[in-house]
């Protein structure tokens, strides 16, 4: 079933899977498991973010039990990301209903509206609206769309589907995250599940450069204020510093954007995208503030902050019980941190919080190679349903 549920899900396309929140695939596969939940049997729920929550009721109402994950990519994204632990989360419930009767507690499965940022300057918006936590700050796209007229333009239609719910279901007993790994370490260590300890902090910027545009051909090299010679100077300066930084540290500026863009003419400004990472947060405040100084340094360099999520302790007691899970059906797991971000970041703050991983191969994400074998993604619904099935029957 998650075979076939995947290739639905995602575009046969070689570009990569662009479902970037409220855009149209996105809103078609928010629509797509509307229906299947529908025809699962599932109470249907899509809040004002166009979160989407599958609860299959349990015979004590009130309690519920989650799992899923978030149905937005990255720009040319992989498959499985997010995907994976929606859909196989919802595989892991469809196993416990052929399986068993009703469960004690609610299963709810939930497919969060956005977790990358990758359309706005901001992410995890969908499980920060399930805690309560809505947007303040006017959001826009690069084509200055805003986040709220998109949001509504793809959330209105989705709420006003047949038997859907809008009011945000109360938050569950639990949350656990379904995901892939999206690096080495289960492969090289050719372990089936990974347990996850912890995941990092993660601070997100934009900074700019400012400069004078002005004509190529005419202006005197020392009379320039070239915002591209300024600002490839303070890149390089700043993956030399994110070198010496602590080990652990990862450093990546993902986007740069030249104002006018035109090749004849000297750029006026240079923005570029900064997102850091560290094991706590202390280690990443260690190469902010050195990144605040570079920036201190020049009035003509101004940074935002886009986004700010502390390092996260995952639950130790729900690890602990899917360990011994994991031993019972003999899958060889290891334990392990992530350096990736995730919406349980976001949940554990409220609730108690675990996430599973399967090997990504080449341990490559966030791209159209992103890849784990079919026998890999069902070791991992296994276990989250033997997981599900000891917190809700
Ligand atoms: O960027 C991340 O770590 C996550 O995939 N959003
Ligand atoms: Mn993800
Ligand atoms: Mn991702
Ligand atoms: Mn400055």
């Amino acid at each position: 079933m998650l075979t076939e549920l995947l290739a639905q899900f995602n575009v046969a396309d070689k570009s990569g899977q662009n479902r970037l929140v409220y855009n149209a695939a996105w809103q078609a596969n928010q629509q797509r498991l509307i229906q299947l939940g529908q025809e699962f049997g599932a109470k249907v729920t899509v809040d004002d973010y166009g979160s989407v929550y599958l609860d299959f009721p349990g015979s004590q109402p009130g309690l519920a039990v989650a799992t899923g994950s978030h149905m937005d990519t990255v720009q040319h994204g992989g498959q499985y990301d997010g995907l994976y632990g929606v859909l196989g989360g919802l595989c892991a419930i469809e196993q416990l209903r052929q399986t068993y009767d009703r469960p004690r507690k609610t299963l709810r499965l939930i497919a969060f509206s956005e977790e990358e940022g990758s359309r706005f300057p901001a992410a995890f918006t969908g499980s920060k609206f399930y805690l309560g936590q809505p947007q303040t700050q006017p959001l826009l796209d690069d084509a200055g769309i805003s986040f709220e007229t998109a949001r509504q333009q793809a959330v209105t239609p989705l709420q006003a589907l047949p038997q859907v719910h809008t009011k945000r279901p109360a938050l569950p007993a639990t949350f656990t995250e379904l995901h892939i790994e999206q690096g080495p370490r289960l492969k090289l260590a050719h372990k089936a599940i990974g347990l996850v300890t912890g995941i990092v902090a993660q601070r997100r910027y934009v900074v700019t450069v400012h400069g004078q545009a002005n004509h190529a051909g005419t202006t005197p090299m020392i009379h320039r204020q070239d915002a591209v010679q300024r600002a490839s100077a303070l890149m390089t300066h700043l993956y030399d510093v994110a070198q010496q930084g602590s080990a652990s540290l990862t450093f990546t500026i993902g986007a740069i954007t030249v104002h006018p863009n035109v090749d004849n003419v000297i750029a006026g400004e240079c923005r570029f995208t900064v997102d850091c990472r560290d094991e706590t947060d202390a280690k990443l405040t260690q190469f902010t503030q050195q990144l605040d100084a570079c920036v201190a340094a020049d009035p003509q360099v101004t940074l935002t902050p886009t986004l700010t999520v502390s390092a996260t302790r995952l639950s130790h007691a729900l690890l602990r019980q899917n360990e011994l899970l994991a031993q019972e059906l003999g899958l060889p797991y290891e334990q392990l941190f992530s350096g990736a971000g995730h919406d349980s970041q976001i949940m554990y703050t409220a609730v108690p919080t675990t996430m599973l991983f399967v090997p990504s191969d080449n341990g490559v994400s966030h791209c159209p190679e992103e890849h784990t074998s079919a026998a890999d993604l069902a070791k991992g619904v296994a276990l989250l349903a033997a997981s599900l099935y000891q917190q809700a029957y």
